[in-house]
């Protein structure tokens, strides 16, 4: 695409985000509905696994999954991109290991500065972990963004004019001919980013909230609402992932619970958001599957074996109407104090349903 095209994109870019500014933001909330006993909500709730599925179309994709907001685990999602065969711990060692990276705690918050060979080493040589097994908080790295101006530049398609020392920036220039856009996703009509003519290249054109992850196993991204309530591809190069998402209208509860609050919650139960069962999805995420976390909806993810992963937001067109009205009520996303994996009533939810605990002699029912 020239010039006089990303110009166009970025243009529609800051277009979008000032009318969501003036006409979200600036709305006042009522209190959030209230949800009864947080617990008792998420106990209740249909407990079942992501679904897989291989070799779907574009247009398939979009009607069962994206426009219903289900999450699905592709499990070719990878199957052309040579970050297959190439990325490893080894290679980001031989690459980029001089790097002196700043890493991040389970809620995005900025810690740390580490020596990224060393800190590759460290997070590779570490046994696998099962679910449910948190240790202490282990650091993951995510985004190293070095200004807010370069990352501009990344987001409207001159990342590759850029001088920069942040490793975000390096890995998102130098990988370029590693990954693509999955070969499920529409081509172009974005609103997120503004793609409204031509097609969009992500590997190009950095996409909100593009990371390259590395983490390691019993590491944690506590549960949370991604900040623009967009939709997120998990894209899992090495390492496994897994953990839940909830349906919209269990994100009070499952927050609540979090946060340790599901005693004092308020009893009476509040509307149902959008008319959706309450549904919490389990998913384990094994290299070369790619995840959709579709927009809004509350998830947590655990690391159970070093992982590498890449991940990035959007929004298509014809899901705007929804994602602007979801965002409205809700308003931006959150990250909670403490993951629900380490709320005991949650575990046994978990641990104690048939999906999880099939075994040779049958069930076991914690
Ligand atoms: O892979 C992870 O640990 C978290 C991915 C995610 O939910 C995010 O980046 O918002
Ligand atoms: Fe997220």
């Amino acid at each position: 695409m020239g010039f006089f095209g990303k110009t166009w994109n970025a243009l529609g870019d800051v277009g979008l985000w000032a009318f969501e500014e003036a006409s979200i933001y600036r709305r006042k909330r009522g209190a959030q509905p209230a949800h009864g006993d947080a617990l008792a909500r998420l106990a209740a709730a249909e407990y079942r696994n992501v679904v897989r599925v291989v070799d779907i179309s574009v247009a398939e994709f979009r009607e069962r999954y994206l426009m219903r907001n289900e999450p699905v685990i592709i499990s070719d999602g990878l199957r052309d991109w040579p970050a297959r065969e190439i990325w490893s711990f080894d290679y980001f060692c031989r690459e980029f290991g001089d790097m002196s990276v700043q890493l991040q705690d389970a809620g995005f918050r900025p810690g740390a500065r580490a020596e990224l060979r060393a800190y590759l080493r460290e997070i590779a040589a570490l046994p696998a972990v099962e679910l449910g097994q948190i240790g202490a908080e282990l650091d993951y790295l995510r985004y190293t963004y070095d200004s807010f101006f370069k990352h501009l530049l990344f987001t409207w398609g001159f990342g590759h004019l850029v001088n920069t020392r942040s490793f975000s920036f390096l890995a998102f220039q130098r990988l370029r001919e590693h990954w693509r856009r999955p070969y499920f996703l529409p081509a172009g009509g974005y609103r997120i980013p503004w793609v409204q003519a031509g097609e969009l290249h992500p590997n190009q054109r950095m996409c909100q909230d593009w990371g390259l992850y590395f983490s390691a196993p019993g590491a944690c991204t506590r549960l949370h609402v991604d900040g623009m309530r967009s939709n997120a591809v998990l894209c899992q190069v090495a390492g496994r992932k897994a953990g839940w998402i909830f349906s919209a209208s269990l994100e009070d509860a499952a927050r609540s619970a979090a946060d340790g609050q599901a005693t004092s919650a308020p009893s009476a139960a509040g509307p149902e958001p959008r008319g959706q069962a309450d549904r919490i999805w389990r998913f384990d995420l094994a290299p070369g599957e790619i995840m959709l976390i579709p927009k809004g909806l509350t998830h947590e993810v655990h690391t159970l074996s070093p992982s590498i992963s890449l991940t990035y937001n959007f929004v298509t067109n014809p899901e705007y109407r929804d994602y602007f009205q979801f965002k409205a009520e809700r308003g931006p996303g959150w990250i909670a104090g403490a993951p629900i994996a380490a709320v005991p009533e949650f575990a046994r939810i978990y641990r104690g349903s048939p999906l999880r605990v099939e075994t040779s002699g049958g069930l076991h029912l914690v």
